[in-house]
């Protein structure tokens, strides 16, 4: 087992049943002209979170351990889109509808796309998830018991919405989760704040929460004892 300093307490995890999830970096959410720009939140707040998240797939790419990439994405024909959802909201351009990157996320369109920065490589886990959490309509639990993954790593956007639904989700389904808090955020600070004080709260009720640091800490030390 590795362990990592984390709040609430350290968090362990077996290397070879354990996978990252790195929520939603879509260009729909953190670039001008998305879904979350049309909603009228300031992007530049997830941007800034990129290169830390680019560090954190990197250690677990090298080490050959499963990445995971989530994208909020419905069918073309939006079957799998309640119209409660493209009602919600004050939006400039509604879910379904042309914006600047094509149709606001609809699989295959450019703005429903992972950013450059990110871009997920062979091999690596690409689920496209109509809900905000990341198990509904998905298959994925399915996937990762096949897997014998038991521990989760999350990262990605947004803290409060997608991140913390798959995580309480995930949680739920009995996986050990950790979040790791530089490699996340939302677009209102006090919310992310929030989320993570949720999470790691009454001992970890939904999970834990370290940096990324911690965690890059945790695979160069000894490992521990079960
Ligand atoms: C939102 C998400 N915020 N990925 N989606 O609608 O968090």
């Amino acid at each position: 087992m590795r362990s990592v300093k984390a709040e609430p307490y350290d968090y362990r995890f077996p290397e070879a049943g354990t996978a990252l999830v790195v929520i939603d970096m879509q260009r729909d959410f953190i670039e001008p002209g998305g879904f979350g720009d049309a909603l009228g939140n300031d992007v530049s707040r997830l941007v800034a979170i990129i290169p830390t998240v680019a560090d954190l797939i990197a250690l677990f790419r090298n080490r050959g351990l499963t990445v995971i990439h989530t994208r909020e994405a419905h069918l073309p024909d939006m079957s799998d889109c309640p119209p409660s959802k493209v009602a919600r909201g004050n939006a400039s351009v509604r879910i379904g509808e042309e914006g600047p990157m094509g149709r606001l996320l609809v699989r295959g369109e450019p703005g429903n796309q992972i950013v450059d920065a990110l871009a997920p490589v062979e091999g690596e886990w690409v689920i496209d998830k109509p809900g905000k959490g990341m198990f509904w309509n998905t298959g994925l639990h399915e996937r990762l018991q096949a897997e014998g993954i038991t521990h989760l790593v999350f990262a990605g956007v947004t803290t409060e919405v997608c991140v913390q639904t798959s995580m309480r989700e995930a949680n739920d389904r009995g996986y050990e989760c950790l979040l790791v808090t530089d490699a996340t955020e939302s677009y209102f600070e006090h919310f992310k704040t929030a989320t993570i004080e949720m999470i790691t709260a009454q001992g970890g009720i939904v999970g834990w929460a370290a940096p990324l640091a911690n965690l890059a800490v945790a695979f160069e030390t000894e490992e521990v004892s079960a």
